[in-house]
């Protein structure tokens, strides 16, 4: 068996939660990521019979029975994973009631996996329907994009546009456009229902006066999202109070879809 904290998975997470701390968005105990995990890609640094404790997840997810998550720990700090990554992080099952989380490794310190766990495993789902590929959901604190969420309409398609008229790559890398909940109280189900009903649509979504949720076939490509986002939200702030003598336009956006052969929701890009 080989150490887990070789795994090319456990690197990776380590890696991005680094990065995020130090792209100042996830301070404190702020944001978390789940990875769905094929069995063969555990079973070379864990013994898949082994569960060590069960923990209640509080919801059903039918459908993720028997699926295996590499989640970060409730209450850690993303600075801190590098260190301690068994502490930071844990690997579960879903058991096969689809309520119960088996843990197989990490929350060494007896903890558990993060509270936004219902927003994570209904988006895994929700996203898992339209897109078989999906493998990571991702929560941060972007600085940009929670400022803009005071000062911008909250109009998910008012709120997209800006965004895309802030970059050209925009609407190539997010041509969905971001979805937007209304605020809630984190943490529960309600805010994970939200979250993932939206996330049949698109693979942003924004929680106004809080964060910001991304998913992807990787983490990078998760991450890469928010990155998008994020930098669109700086652009968007440092001009917002200035006279803007041009932009990007409907039509340019048009000619963008065109040549990346992407489609936007049915009439987002008219005026
Ligand atoms: O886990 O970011 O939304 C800390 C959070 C809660
Ligand atoms: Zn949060």
């Amino acid at each position: 068996m080989h150490s887990i904290t070789e795994a090319p998975f456990i690197t990776e997470i380590t890696r991005i939660c680094t990065n995020m701390y130090s792209l100042g968005w996830d301070e404190r105990n702020a944001g978390n990521i789940s990875v769905l995990l094929d069995e063969e890609e555990i079973t070379p640094y864990l013994d898949k019979d082994r569960i060590l404790r069960t923990v209640p997840t509080g919801f059903k997810v039918p459908s993720l029975a028997g699926k295996y998550f590499l989640c970060t720990a409730a209450g850690k700090y993303f600075k801190n994973t590098q260190y301690d990554a068994a502490l930071n992080l844990g690997i579960f099952r879903i058991l096969e009631d689809g309520e119960t989380a088996g843990i197989l490794w990490g929350y060494s310190d007896g903890g558990q996996f993060t509270s936004e766990l219902p927003a994570h495993l209904m988006s895994h789902v929700s996203r898992l329907s339209v897109d078989q590929k999906n493998r990571v959901i991702l929560h941060c604190h972007p600085l940009n994009l929670i400022a803009m969420t005071y000062v911008h309409s909250l109009d998910e398609r008012e709120f997209s546009r800006t965004l895309w008229k802030m970059e050209t790559e925009c609407v190539f890398v997010f041509p969905d456009g971001v979805r937007v909940i209304p605020w809630m109280v984190c943490g529960t189900n309600k805010i994970g229902e939200a979250t993932a009903e939206k996330m049949k649509l698109s693979r942003i979504v924004v929680w106004p006066h809080h964060g910001i949720y991304g998913a992807g076939r990787s983490i990078d490509d998760a991450f890469g999202l928010v990155e998008t986002v994020e930098k669109a939200a700086a652009v968007y702030l440092k001009i917002a109070h200035l006279p803007v003598k041009q932009t990007l336009t409907d039509e340019n956006l048009h000619m963008l879809e065109k040549r990346f052969n992407v489609k936007t929701p049915e009439g987002w890009l008219e005026p």
